[in-house]
């Protein structure tokens, strides 16, 4: 350790039998699941933002957590966030973590002094990522707090803006490539808009499209090999995103010729705010090809906010799972949590027992999904249900005319049969 931040110094174990708050009961790293192991599965990230730059604010109250570092306005405290940070990456032996600009450095007063800051923080952070083991599973530009990102980003009716933002995401690119990220996420929190009196819409999509493409092209000028991954959200904070859920992101990269190139990173609390679950999210990524990571956050489902929690619920991350390993499992991808504590967490324990719940809850889930898809117990039944489609490609071929078709179904008597949702139901239940 090198602060004296977690009231403990030994990272924490594997212990079914336990009767400390703080061992893992189901996350084993070292179990072997279908010749991977469970680290490999799951692929474990913490975000930077959440638990280290987060103070507690909520719309009506001000800072909660009272932690030495804030308000992180100085390179030295900027360096004492990331102490901390990596003795809590250790102490959970989570293998990778995510981090925005913003989340690393305090900003300049221009872009080439906030550069200049995270350039020395990614310095600063390698020598911690040498020292302790831990990797990069993406990094990310902050293209929201500030003031001069209210009206959007790259979307932002003001030229400048688009340019201040194109010259953020190059730098953090660079910095993600040179400590070996293996994804670059783009979440577009202020690409949509609050009224549509003051939005051109088509002018707005023409910028994001072309902003897009400026990344997309950089990326393979500097030989970054891992994907850039838009991250969907309906709203929150603007009235309305652009990037809404897969399907409308999919449909984004078709009409900007991105679709081989861009990937998308889901989130289950963006995949609820949509009116989706996120197994939906998942299984739809999967059917357009365009599956690369998931922030397992869930949000409340009746505050109707983004709440950002950590993974509780057995049975919907075992369904995300399973999507994801029907999939082939994660290649550039993990599992970030990119949750916060409830604002009256207040203690060091609690940051580190919030990740724990959440692993433990993640590697259930796995664990049961991986059986499931090794019995066959949904996808046999799948199978069943589309049966009568082999021997018919010619209808899908396009092989066969309206016409023809019709005049094949003149005899035909279609008998319906059941879907078995409960019965399916009651399968999944047995699994988790
Ligand atoms: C916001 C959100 C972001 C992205 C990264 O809702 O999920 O934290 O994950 O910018
Ligand atoms: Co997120």
């Amino acid at each position: 350790m090198t602060t004296d931040f977690f009231n403990r110094s030994e990272p924490i174990s594997f212990d079914p039998d336990s009767k400390d708050q703080l061992a893992f009961r189901h996350y084993d790293p070292e179990m072997m699941l279908g010749g991977k192991r469970l680290e490999e599965h799951l692929r474990f990230a913490v975000c930077y933002w959440h638990s280290f730059v987060w103070p507690g604010t909520d719309p009506f109250g001000g800072d909660t957590f009272e932690r030495d570092w804030f308000p992180a306005d100085t390179m030295a405290l900027a360096k004492r966030k990331a102490d901390v940070a990596f003795d809590m990456f250790s102490l959970l032996r989570a293998p990778y973590f995510c981090f925005h600009d913003h989340d690393v450095r305090p900003e300049g007063a221009n872009l080439k002094e906030s550069r200049d800051r995270l350039n020395e923080m990614a310095d600063y952070m390698q020598a911690h990522m040498e020292r302790t083991g831990v990797k990069l599973l993406w990094g990310t530009a902050n293209l929201f707090s500030n003031r001069r990102y209210m009206s959007g980003a790259a979307t932002n009716p003001d030229p400048d803006v688009f340019a201040y933002a194109a010259g953020t995401v190059r730098d953090c690119l660079d910095v993600t490539h040179r400590l070996g990220g293996e994804n670059y996420v783009m979440w577009g929190g202020r690409e949509g808009y609050e009224t549509l009196l003051n939005t051109d819409i088509a002018q707005e999509d023409a910028q994001m499209g072309r902003f897009l493409n400026l990344v997309v092209d950089y990326k393979h000028k500097i030989g970054f090999k891992g994907p850039i991954l838009i991250e969907p959200k309906p709203q929150e904070p603007t009235k309305h995103q652009y990037d809404y859920d897969v399907a409308t992101v999919y449909g984004f990269l078709r009409r900007h010729g991105l679709e081989g190139e861009v990937k998308v990173n889901i989130e289950q609390g963006h995949a609820i705010l949509a009116g989706h679950s996120f197994e939906h999210e998942i299984a739809t990524a999967n059917a357009l090809g365009i599956l690369g990571s998931i922030d397992m956050n869930r949000n409340d489902y009746q505050s109707g906010w983004d709440t950002d929690q950590f993974p509780n619920n057995v049975p919907e991350v075992a369904l995300a799972y399973y999507h994801i390993l029907q999939g082939g499992g994660f290649k550039t991808g993990g599992t970030n949590f990119d949750a916060k504590l409830r604002r009256q967490s207040l203690d060091a324990d609690d940051l580190l027992a919030a990740h724990v719940g959440a692993m433990d809850v993640c590697a259930r889930g796995l664990i049961g999904a991986h059986k499931m898809l090794e019995d066959g117990a949904l996808s046999k039944p799948l199978a069943e249900r589309y049966a009568g489609w082999q021997g018919q490609s010619d209808m899908l071929a396009g092989k066969l005319s309206l016409e023809q078709i019709a005049n094949n179904a003149e005899n035909l008597d279609p008998k319906p049969v059941s879907g078995r949702q409960e019965i399916l139901e009651n399968i999944v239940n047995r699994y988790v």
